[in-house]
């Protein structure tokens, strides 16, 4: 049987990720921190079906001892700091976790010894200002947060190991995903989660940031799949996936408020310099040519299909 470690479990894309791989057939073992009191609002279905380990991202140790109890043939190092407007607060934390948090991952994996295929959790925060657009594998990076410059160096060091060991190890540079388990501080999911509310009266306003910035959103489920064919191919490389489409924030809100009934939504909507970052990244858009001609994957959600089933899941939790 093909068993899997995926760190960061109890996030979104560890979720959607370990029913992929059990539908697959696989063992799954799912690395998560301790905590006081643990959170498995994503996971809670999990139980029984996978195996919980402690383990943290910046703790060598641990990261050993998890690769020994599950003895896995793929690993998939989902787990970071991936909240971009907290790298500005934390930004060694972010870079411990973040960046040295795959260094040792690799190292753990590598001092393992077996066979072990490698996927890392790159992302298109790592081209930051654009330099080209639409952004592919070859194109320069440009970070603009703490957090973009810890993925970055995570994303070199995966590169590195691969060159310098001979490792099976991948970069998935995966563009913004959302799905209804998103993580309710990112953008997509706070105005869900805020848009059912006023629906249902429990709410009279949604107090945001930015509403300029442009991303290339896809759907959670539909790019753990692209992961899992990355670890499938017979030769270990990096992938760009994204949709090739991008929207705006504004754009975002109108397809929100419009699965409501509502067109005009400019009175629902307030901002608040604290959701404003020290550096922006304006647009990003990826072109994803590589992984549909390599891997066969392509995205299957549209952007309005997205927005709605947010939507409707979040009336749905909180009727
Ligand atoms: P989430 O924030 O939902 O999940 C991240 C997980 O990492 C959480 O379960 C968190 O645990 C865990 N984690 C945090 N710190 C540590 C640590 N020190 N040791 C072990 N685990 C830790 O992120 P997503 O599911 O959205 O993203 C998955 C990965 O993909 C992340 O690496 C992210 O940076 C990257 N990415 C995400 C994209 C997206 O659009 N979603 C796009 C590109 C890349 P806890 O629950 O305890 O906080
Ligand atoms: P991002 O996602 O930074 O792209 O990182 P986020 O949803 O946080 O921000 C997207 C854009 O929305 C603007 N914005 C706001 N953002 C938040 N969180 N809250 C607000 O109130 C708000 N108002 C406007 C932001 O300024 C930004 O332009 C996500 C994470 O999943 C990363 O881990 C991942 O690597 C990248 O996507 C690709």
């Amino acid at each position: 049987m093909q068993r899997a470690l995926i760190t960061g479990i109890n996030g979104m894309d560890g979720s959607h990720l370990a029913d992929l791989l059990l539908k697959k057939g696989y063992e799954v073992y799912g690395m998560e921190r301790r905590t006081s009191s643990p959170n498995r609002t994503n996971t809670k279905h999990l139980e029984g079906k996978i195996i919980f380990l402690h383990g943290d991202l910046t703790d060598q140790n641990s990261l050993t001892r998890c690769l020994k109890q599950s003895n896995p043939c793929e690993v998939y190092n989902l787990g970071s700091q991936s909240f971009v407007g907290e790298s500005w607060n934390t930004p060694e934390q972010t870079s411990d976790v973040t960046g040295l948090g795959v260094l040792r991952m690799l190292e753990a994996t590598r001092e393992y010894g077996a066979p072990v295929r490698f996927y890392q959790a790159s992302s298109s925060e790592m081209f930051g200002r654009m330099v080209e657009n639409p952004a592919n594998e070859n194109t320069p990076f440009y970070p603009r947060s703490p957090y973009g410059v810890a993925k970055l160096y995570g994303h070199w060091i995966t590169k590195n190991y691969r060159e310098s060991y001979d490792m099976f190890a991948c970069s998935g540079i995966l563009f913004n995903h959302e799905s209804e388990r998103r993580g309710i501080e990112f953008v997509t999911r706070k105005i869900t989660d805020g848009v059912a509310r006023i629906h249902l009266g429990l709410q009279d306003k949604i107090i945001l940031g930015n509403l300029d910035s442009y991303r290339d959103w896809g759907y959670a489920p539909d790019y753990c799949e692209a992961m899992w064919l990355m670890l499938q191919q017979k030769k270990a490389d990096d992938y760009v996936i994204s949709t090739g489409e991008t929207h705006s924030i504004r754009n975002f809100l109108d397809v929100a408020f419009q699965s409501i009934g509502i067109v005009e939504w400019a009175s629902y909507v307030g901002q608040d310099p604290r959701f404003m970052r020290p550096a922006e990244v304006d647009v990003l858009r990826g072109d994803s040519t590589k992984a549909q001609t390599e891997l066969g994957w392509k995205p299957k959600t549209p952007f309005v299909d997205l927005v709605d089933k947010m939507v409707k899941n979040d009336i749905k939790r909180l009727s």
